[in-house]
Order: structure tokens, then sequence, then C-alpha cells
């Protein structure tokens, strides 16, 4: 006869429920530094409670509220573009015009003391833009790269069923694109709500063999109908984007110098503490085109996911000691060399936002345009 144990019992609701069981490290610091936020919250001039709007995992959502977030890609992907058809003939929707916004400043705005903080606007103004110009009553919602780094393809997230951001590409052989591994598909996704998506921009900097097809201007703007393309595997999530590699860069990092450099992967890519970083290991575990290419990779419907991952592992660090760690600034203007930036200069989204704001108002997720915070 069976007999109920402890164990037993501990054991039974982890196996029923894993969606329900995250208790991970990461949750542990973003837990320890929420009080940090509330804090500030209550200080906030712009912020209040009622506001706030809470991001959580894209696998502790429901299904309905996926279908939602689903839906509202979807809807800005049929509206128009507001760009002159003329200088951006391959801007064809209302999503064309954010990837647009990115090829545009792509090297002022990567490796400079503004990734986090442009990136972090960047997403809150599509956020924005999913529930003001399509009706979305949800937040954007996020990728824990460590929840699923053993198994990206099987994800949630990449599972290909009608509640994830489709699949992976079908599989092609293909060979590896400089340190980026060949993985597991390489051809055009085939399933789940965007497997009939055109990506008409770019490329700009293809990494993913074969390449794509060239756009017929120099500057990627023309337009070049074709396929999503995507090639996960679990070669680079499993070795830089573990739960653990998320600690130790949040743990270890005393600076937002550090931080940032090796969320980027210090040193280039594949060397230094934090190896590729969890920047890149996200990017290329979607890879693919236009997952893959450094200037178009919005363009991907997962590009969101993952940038709302980065925004929050930036939220846990700041929130550990947060006095010391808003308002600063480390890194240049551009990764061409240019002057140091400074939490004076401007972030302008151009055709995507109403309002240019300086790096100072985009550091608190509860202060300036923000109202935010990660569960
Ligand atoms: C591209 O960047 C330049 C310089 O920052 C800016 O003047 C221009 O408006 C931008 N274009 C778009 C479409 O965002
Ligand atoms: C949000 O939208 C969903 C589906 O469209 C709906 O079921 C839900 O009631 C809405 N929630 C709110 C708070 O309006
Ligand atoms: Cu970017």
């Amino acid at each position: 006869m069976a007999r109920l144990t402890l164990a037993g019992l501990l054991a039974v609701p982890w196996l029923l429920l894993p969606g329900l069981v995250s208790g991970d490290a990461v949750l542990d610091l973003q837990e320890k530094g929420r009080p940090a936020i509330d804090a500030q919250l209550a200080k906030s001039t712009t912020c209040t409670k009622e506001k706030l709007q809470v991001r959580r995992e894209w696998g502790d959502i429901s299904a309905e509220e996926k279908k939602a977030y689903i839906a509202a890609m979807l809807c800005i992907m049929e509206k128009p573009s507001r760009l002159d058809p003329n200088q951006f003939p391959g801007a064809k929707s209302r999503y064309d015009d954010f990837v647009v916004v990115h090829m545009n400043q792509t090297l002022s705005i990567h490796g400079t003391g503004n990734f986090l903080s442009w990136h972090r606007y960047y997403t809150w103004v599509f956020e924005r833009a999913l529930q003001e110009e399509c009706g979305y009553n949800g937040t954007q919602p996020y990728w824990d790269w460590g929840r699923w780094a053993d198994d990206p393809e099987n994800s949630p997230i990449f599972d290909g069923s009608d509640t994830s951001l489709s699949g992976n590409g079908e599989y092609i052989e293909h060979r590896a694109s400089g340190f980026i591994p060949a993985g597991n598909g390489g051809g055009c996704v085939k399933s789940g709500p965007f497997k009939d998506m055109v990506v008409h921009l770019g490329p700009v900097a293809p990494a993913i063999d074969p390449a794509p097809p060239a756009n017929p201007r120099r500057d990627g703007y023309g337009d070049n109908p074709r396929c999503l393309r995507r090639d996960i595997s679990n070669q680079l999530s499993s070795k830089y984007a573990r739960t653990q590699d998320i600690v130790d860069l949040i743990t270890t990092s005393a600076d937002i110098g550090t931080f940032q450099t090796v969320m980027q992967g210090a040193g280039g890519f594949g060397v230094g503490p934090g190896g590729m970083g969890v920047h890149a290991a996200g990017h290329f575990t979607i890879a693919g085109d236009p997952g893959g290419d450094f200037y178009t990779s919005p363009n991907d419907p997962a590009f969101w996911v993952h940038h709302g991952m980065i925004d929050r592992t930036w939220t846990i660090w700041q929130s550990q000691d947060l006095d010391n760690r808003l308002q600063v600034i480390a890194g240049g203007s551009s990764m061409m060399g240019g002057p140091p930036q400074t939490l004076d200069d401007p972030v302008d989204l151009g055709v995507v936002a109403d309002k240019v704001y300086p790096i100072r108002d985009l550091v608190s997720v509860v202060d300036g345009p923000f109202c935010y915070v990660y569960e």
C-alpha cells in the first residue's frame, strides 16, 4: 500500500503544477528588490498604485491573455505605416514603423550608454501602441530565458501552438553563421499565429545561412517581401542564459557599466565573465531572419518578450540598491566611438513616440512616463 510521506506530498504539486512553481533565484532577487520599488512608487509624481501595470512571464499568463496579446500584434501589423512610402517603401505597416526606428538608430543604441533606457522606452511605446491603437488591455509579457533555457523550442513561447509566438522555422540544411551555431530550424516559420507573416524590411546585417535575398536598397528600407525564418535551439540558451547566468549578472555587477557590458557580452561575443551575454544569447536563440539581424531584429514578433526580460533584468539589478542605481550612466553615444553619454542626452523614437525624454526620465519603472512592475 502506498504511504504518503512528507516528501511525497511536497513532490506532488511540483509534478502537477510546473507552471505555478516558479520560485527561482531570479524571482527571489526580484522580490527582495520590490520594497525599494514600492517605496519609490510612493514618492512618484507620475505613477500611482492604482495606475500601476504588471508585466508577467509568458508561461504565467492565461491562454486568453496570450491570445489578446497575439491579436494586438496581428492588429498592429495591419495598421498603416505613418512613414513616407517613397523614403521607406518597405514600411508597410505600423509595426514596420517600429522596425525602421530601430534600424535607423542601431549604431547609437547598442553598446552605448543609452542601451537600456532606449530599449525600455521603445518596448514601452510598443506596449502603448498595442493598447491605444489596437485596444489591447493587457501588458507586455516577458520571456524568462532561464525558465526555458534547456528547451526553448518546446516552451509555451515557441511551441508553435496558437497561444505561442509561433514555432521554429522548418528544418533546412544549413551552416553556422559566424559565432551563431546552426540550430534546429533555419527555414520559414510554418506554425502558430505568425506563420503567414510577411517580412518587408532589410536585411541589413543578416546572420543566417543561407542568407536572405538582398534588399533592393542599400539602407534596407526597400520592399523585400519574404517569410519569417527562425533557427531556434538550446545551444546558446543552455550555456549563456540559464537562471544562474541571470543571477550572476545581477549579483556580481557592481556598477552600471559592468552590468550593461556583461549583459551584452563583455569583450565581444563568447568572451568575458558573462560569456556571450544574455542579450545576444536571447536574440540568437531566436536567430533567423529578421531575428538574427542586428538592425531588423524587432521585426520578429518574439523581440518584445526578449526585451521585456532585458528590461526586467535591469529593473531587478536596479532594485538591489535603488538609490545608487537609478541616476547612473556609463558608456559612449555610438558604437563607432563618440563622446560619453550623459543622463541629459535625449531618447528620440521619432514616428513611434510622441515625446522625447532625457535618459534621466527613463531610468525608473515607476517615474517619468513609466508605471509598471515585473512579477
Ligand atoms: C533617423 O535618425 C535621424 C537622426 O537621428 C532622425 O533625424 C530621423 O528622423 C530618423 N528617421 C526615422 C524614420 O526615425
Ligand atoms: C480584456 O480583454 C479580454 C478579451 O478581449 C476580456 O475578456 C477582458 O474582460 C478584458 N479585461 C478588462 C479589464 O477590460
Ligand atoms: Cu536593439
